[in-house]
């Protein structure tokens, strides 16, 4: 098969883009085991004219028989394989970053939008990091953020000027990832028949207070990782609980 090109340098070496003639796919889903927290709704800080009084608590998503919504699912250590390139829009919409969780590529292109009437600041950090930092005062902005996310890892999104709002973007270092459904299912195709190891990472739910500026804080986010063996045009299935 022929490479195609060359993205993301990162640790291992390079990801390479080549055809994937026999490809498998991974499917499956995270259901919530257990009794799951009560979320209290968080408090608006400014500009509840338009934001409203409280919003809900996204850190826990639980739809029909307990399937988990904004679980992220990656295959570990894929050096070869399909292109990236998505198109990807973080949006301020109704003073909530949609959607909460985000799983992008080096490839995928980025943007961080405003949908409200009210100035939004979108501030994310890599650890303790500013990978960017955007003020959007107009309804419709629209401001590329592409580049500053090449580096693999858990992105944390806050906003500045609401204390309310937060979302997560991981950056994968190959394009064999995806984020849960309301369901708590997930597909990823095109990968290249072998075993690997397939990690769920999804963002902490108990509530532990909050900070200083009233944000509320959750327990640590968790990973689980199982070992799979996707086989030439053929699909597996792999299904996680969070508890
Ligand atoms: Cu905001």
């Amino acid at each position: 098969m022929a490479a195609l090109g060359l993205v993301a340098p990162g640790p291992g070496g390079a990801y390479e883009i080549m055809a994937v003639a026999d490809g498998g796919a991974l499917t499956g889903t995270v259901r919530f085991v257990g009794a799951p927290p009560t979320l209290d709704p968080i408090p608006v800080n400014k500009n509840r004219d338009v934001c409203g009084e409280t919003k809900p608590s996204e850190s826990l998503v639980l739809g029909p028989d307990h399937g988990v919504k904004g679980g992220v699912v990656m295959i570990e250590g894929v050096t070869r394989g399909k292109k990236a390139g998505g198109d990807v829009t973080l949006d301020n919409h109704k003073c909530l970053f949609v959607a909460h969780v985000t799983a992008v590529s080096p490839g995928d292109r980025v943007h961080v939008k405003n949908s409200d009437p009210v100035l939004h600041n979108t501030h994310a950090f890599l650890g303790r990091t500013t990978v960017f930092n955007l003020a959007l005062p107009n309804k419709d902005q629209t401001i590329d953020v592409t580049r500053r996310l090449s580096k693999p890892g858990v992105v944390r999104v806050l906003c500045d000027a609401h204390t309310h709002m937060s979302a997560w973007i991981l950056v994968h270092d190959n394009p064999y990832v995806a984020v849960t459904d309301t369901h708590g299912a997930f597909r990823i195709t095109d990968v290249p028949p072998g075993t690997y190891r397939v990690t769920l990472w999804h963002a902490g739910f108990r509530p532990k207070g909050a900070d200083k500026d009233g944000r509320p804080l959750y327990d640590e986010p968790r990973t689980v990782t199982k070992e799979v063996t996707i086989a030439p045009r053929t699909v597996a299935t792999v299904d996680f609980e969070l508890r």
